[in-house]
């Protein structure tokens, strides 16, 4: 005979055990996950990654993301661009797989799977803002405000979520943490919450915070020791490069090319100097620009007008202003960052949460003479990944391992115990955060695909711990590194006979790799 109270009583734990199950599941306690993300952010200028500016330009609150977990030293694009890393990121596949190629191209195609989609759907409280740059309006999320197109450093628009736009007076950078610390205060707390909060800087026009101005003139910026790159020994699309310091910079230096209407020479005007955003100012941010850039413009002219300026000291110049106002950018995302940090602190959320800092891509600031990002050389192929995570991820850890942006959407199901969808072309971080002896890849794809702006050919290439072999269909070419005894990348060895054998097994491993993501066929001569 059934006891019946036994039986009730049985049932009433099995159901109070599901209502505990479930809550884990769909609670606070399954990690928050704050994505920081800035644009063309390099490693080169992230003190935590120990480059050339790591004591001149110091990013004390990424370096605490650092130094209460991991630095990713070996964190790769698959494709250095914006628009298509963003979009392997809510994919976890590569561009020809997710269809956002290039910036140039259609947009995003919202229909398919998105880590966003099923964070939201796996329970989530999920919010993008500042910079998406996909074109199509963002799913997936229960929050979203963001900058149209690449978005403006002053008095920024944002489009709203009715699809309505909006312009707010202030610093971009300032603005999208405002907007990021706000969501954070109105979000539904029953559910752990998944914000991307995606900065424009420090991308081009370089426009720094007026109370940034002149943060970095006392300090000597250190020079690249290929700042004046020939382009000799390797492909010879290089030399057809548009993104050089010297002949490419486009701001306030050429007073000797720009003449007015009578012929004189006009003056590098702090109106002609970063002009998009000069004419977004409003009269007081003008006149503390005015005030900052004139009396250093006027300067310039002279020594330039006077012919005391050769050509190197000119390339000089140009190199020490932009990275005057590019270390400046990087100063208020910075900034940014310890204010999340901070928010997390104040509201218990840190130690529940997966801090990442990371950046679309990196960027040259004057390696082989360049600013702007595209090609497979290292500084602008390797992308910063700084995560942090109490009780997973052990302080101080610098993981060596070969990781990429497609591994970033299976990281976050698997966080989220949320089941990683087979077609995915990633890999969970999960394991390597925790340190645990897992197989894993030993070496990385790369393509590149867009056409036109800053001159860089289609290339696609294999990297591994310590070669890195590329293709450049148009010149049919191949140029293979030794980053062991080449990190700078001044010479390919692919004629190189001691480097027969390399290349052959590059060139397998490159096609083994095309196979394994499904490539589509290289682009013709
Ligand atoms: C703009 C910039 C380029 C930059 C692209 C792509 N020119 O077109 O220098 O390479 O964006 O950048 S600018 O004159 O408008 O600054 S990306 O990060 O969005 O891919
Ligand atoms: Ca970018």
């Amino acid at each position: 005979m059934i006891d019946f109270r036994r039986f009730i009583s049985c049932l009433v734990s099995t159901f109070i055990l599901s209502l505990i199950a479930s809550s884990t599941l769909v609670a606070a306690d399954r990690p928050n996950i704050l994505f920081i993300f800035s644009d063309d952010h390099a490693i080169n200028s992230i003190s935590s990654y120990g480059g050339p500016l790591a004591d001149v330009a110091p990013t004390p609150n990424i370096d605490r993301i650092a130094k209460q977990g991991a630095v990713f030293v070996n964190s790769f694009c698959g494709n250095s661009i914006c628009g298509p890393s963003r979009a392997t990121i809510l994919t976890g596949k590569h561009s020809h797989k997710n269809g956002f190629m290039r910036n140039t191209g259609k947009g995003f195609d919202q229909s398919q799977w998105t880590v966003a989609k099923a964070l939201q759907a796996g329970g989530y409280h999920t919010a993008v803002i500042g910079k998406w740059h996909l074109k199509t309006t963002p799913q997936g999320f229960d929050h979203w405000e963001v900058f149209p197109g690449q978005g403006s450093y002053y008095n920024p628009v944002f489009i709203q979520p009715d699809g309505s736009t909006k312009q707010f007076e202030g610093y971009a950078t300032d603005l999208t943490t405002d907007k990021a610390v706000d969501w954070l205060d109105q979000r539904d707390t029953a559910k752990p919450f998944f914000l991307m909060c995606q900065h424009k800087a420090p991308h081009r026009t370089f426009a720094p915070a007026l109370r940034h101005l002149g943060a970095f003139d006392d300090v000597e910026i250190p020079e690249p020791d290929t700042l004046f790159d020939n382009y000799e020994n390797r492909s010879k699309t290089l030399a057809g490069n548009e993104m050089e310091i010297d002949r490419h910079f486009d701001w306030a230096y050429d007073a000797k090319v720009r003449k007015d209407e009578r012929g004189e020479v006009q003056l590098p005007a702090p109106d002609r100097y970063g002009t998009p955003e000069y004419s977004r100012m409003n009269e007081q941010q003008r006149s503390e620009w005015n005030a900052y850039f004139g009396p250093k413009n006027q300067e310039f002219l002279k020594q330039f007008a006077s012919g005391q300026m050769d050509h190197d000291q000119l390339v000089r110049w140009k190199y020490r202003r932009y990275m005057r106002n590019y270390l400046s950018t990087v100063k208020a995302v910075d900034e940014s960052v310890g204010r999340l940090l901070k928010y997390l602190d104040d509201h218990g959320l840190a130690e529940n949460t997966l801090v990442i800092y990371s950046s679309d891509q990196g960027f040259y600031l004057g390696e082989h003479g360049w600013y702007d990002k595209r090609w497979m050389f290292e500084e602008s192929f390797r992308m910063p990944f700084i995560a942090r995570w109490p009780g997973k991820i052990a302080a101080g850890s610098r993981p060596e391992h070969l990781i990429q942006n497609i591994d970033y959407a299976p990281t976050f199901l698997e966080i989220a115990g949320l089941e990683i969808p087979s077609e995915i072309q990633g890999r969970s971080l999960v394991p390597v955060m925790e340190q645990r002896e897992v197989p894993w890849r030993s070496s990385l794809y790369y393509s590149y695909y867009e056409l036109g702006e800053h001159a860089v050919p289609q290339h696609f290439g294999v990297r591994t711990q310590r070669h890195k072999l590329i293709h450049f269909p148009i010149s049919n070419e191949w140029n293979l590194f030794d980053l062991q005894v080449d990190p700078q990348e001044l010479k390919s060895v692919h004629d190189d006979p001691g480097y027969a054998s390399t290349l052959a097994d590059l060139k397998d491993e490159f096609n083994r790799l095309r196979d394994q993501y499904d490539a589509p066929p290289l682009p013709k001569r």
